[in-house]
């Protein structure tokens, strides 16, 4: 039986369109779902959109539409958008789906029955914004101390949640787990945070309607968090805990922005404690975007289109730039500049052209025909271990949800195999006729290993990969099998390669 790997990303808010940030996030998912596919393992990756709460009824009412409508018409823009990204979701989940409204109020019952929820009253300063309420030491200015927006004195009836009966178990389990929250230093955020103390948490309003009714009182809805991050085990069919439930769960990571980690490393840890439920194996919070250099935001009119981004650029150059430019954790900047830099040297140059290259020398030397390759010289062989250590060190990467570091290594062996060219100089061994079987054997150096390249890469551009290793002969898709040296066998018909990644002459706009 294969080994089961689970993976999320925040289920998005349909007030507003998808851009780059939610983009990023399900991109950094999808690769990581495909290279786990890749490596033996059935994948469970969840994606969705978040349909409840204040700011999507508000939503709603400003265009005219009913909170669903508005979540029908959001909710096909964010599919659309993960189809042209090729995203390989196993499934999407709306929280306006009964098998989630279901699980959402098996989950309150749960903890009530538990004694962990009580009916109490709310007053504090609330953020409409950001659904929270914060007390008067933590607002700055009297705004909220994330958004930096209004916010307003709000008393009333609530439900409560008895988070703080569960600090010391959270404290014990985030120390004892030093990969629970990631990278390190949100941990250390957590941690302070945590330790500072926790209150019972309001989970329940009464002054709005759109959302889940708390079972048995349905004067009150249940507070968008709790029904949101339910949504990673609803999907899975909780409440019933056989099927994808026992199979996936607890999650091996959430993919989050940084916005949202206290979410789902203070709450949603303590809910599922309550609930008597194990808790997620990893949270991980990568940074920022800014885009070229400026908040996004809709009222600059700076948002990038991430459609319009994969019309011009392609959708591998996309997915190869938000995953490249930038170490997954931190801040980055996404300018065309850059966008067009990367294409340019690393695709078009780089990876493109060794393709080009070498599949053209084969065609003159050798009508395209693979040969068998003969002795192997210091420099092959250096070559070779380049190559295959790769495909271990891609692999810690991996572990580590190092992206960027993954595709550096990748670059290192393309890089190496420029130089390889440069240095036996196979243009050279094609005058002398003696020489022919060192040629052969430089020839098939060359495209094994690009071979590997391309396996590797398939989790990251699909479609190149796809491209790369037909080129390179092979019809099967990418698999785990395939990453080993020497698969590649004589006879094979290779043809010469076009370019993938045509330059991109034109400024930065
Ligand atoms: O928070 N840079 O939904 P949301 C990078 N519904 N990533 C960004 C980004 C940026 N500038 N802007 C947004 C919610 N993101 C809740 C989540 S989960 C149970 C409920 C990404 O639509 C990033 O992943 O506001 C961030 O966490 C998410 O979008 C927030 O999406």
């Amino acid at each position: 039986m294969k080994p089961a790997f689970y993976v999320t990303t925040p289920i998005y808010y349909v007030n507003d369109v998808p851009h780059i940030g939610h983009a990023y996030t399900t991109l950094a998912a999808d690769v990581l779902a495909r290279y786990k596919r890749l490596m033996g393992y059935e994948v469970f990756f969840l994606t969705g959109t978040d349909e409840h709460g204040q700011k999507v009824e508000k939503a709603a009412t400003a265009a005219g539409e009913t909170p669903l409508e508005l979540a029908d018409r959001v909710m096909k823009r964010f599919q659309s958008l993960w189809e042209k990204l090729e995203i390989s979701h196993t499934d999407f989940i709306r929280t306006t789906q009964e098998r989630h409204k279901k699980g959402v109020a098996a989950m309150f019952e749960r903890v009530m029955e538990k004694g962990d929820i009580y009916l109490g009253e709310y007053e504090d300063w609330y953020c409409t914004p950001c659904e929270t309420f914060w007390t008067e030491t933590q607002l700055i200015d009297f705004k909220c101390p994330d958004c930096n927006r209004p916010t307003e004195k709000l008393k009333e009836e609530s439900y409560f949640f008895r988070m703080s009966k569960y600090q010391d178990q959270l404290i014990a389990h985030i120390e004892a787990n030093p990969d629970f929250i990631q990278p390190k230093s949100r941990r250390n955020e957590i941690i302070s945070f945590v330790k500072e103390g926790l209150r019972d948490l309001s989970i329940s309003r009464t002054t709005f309607q759109w959302g889940i009714p708390v079972p048995g009182n349905d004067k009150h809805v249940v507070y968008v968090w709790f029904d949101a991050l339910t949504n990673y085990i609803t999907a899975l069919g909780y409440p019933d805990e056989s099927g994808d439930f026992a199979k996936y769960w607890p999650v091996d990571v959430h993919l989050i922005g940084k916005d949202i980690l206290r979410f789902h490393t203070v709450y949603w840890p303590t809910f599922l404690m309550a609930a008597g439920l194990p808790v997620p194996k990893k949270v991980f919070a990568h940074g920022w975007w800014t885009i070229e250099g400026q908040k996004m935001s809709k009222s600059l009119q700076n948002v990038v289109e991430p459609n319009m981004l994969i019309e011009k650029y392609g959708v591998d150059a996309v997915r190869y730039f938000l995953l490249r430019e930038v170490p997954f954790g931190l801040d980055g900047d996404f300018s065309h500049g850059a966008l067009i830099a990367r294409i340019n040297s690393d695709l078009a140059n780089d990876l493109g052209n060794l393709l080009n290259r070498s599949t053209a020398m084969l065609g003159k030397y050798f009508g395209g025909v693979l040969q068998q390759p003969g002795e192997e010289t210091e420099l092959d062989a250096a070559y070779r271990q380049k190559t295959v250590e790769a495909i271990q060190q891609v692999d810690g990467h991996f572990d580590d949800l190092a992206f960027s570091k993954a595709l550096q290594t990748i670059w290192e062996v393309i890089s190496a195999g420029n130089k390889y060219i440069d240095e036996v100089a196979p243009w050279t061994l094609a005058k002398d006729p003696e020489k022919k079987e060192r040629l052969a054997t430089v020839m098939y150096y060359m495209l094994e290993s690009q071979r590997i390249v391309y396996t590797l890469l398939s989790a990251f551009m699909p479609r190149t990969a796809e491209k790369g290793l037909g080129y390179l002969g092979q019809a099967e898709p990418a698999s785990r099998e395939g990453l080993t040296w020497g698969l590649l066998k004589a006879g094979t018909a290779i043809k010469k390669a076009e370019a993938l990644f045509p330059r991109i002459e034109e400024k930065a706009e």
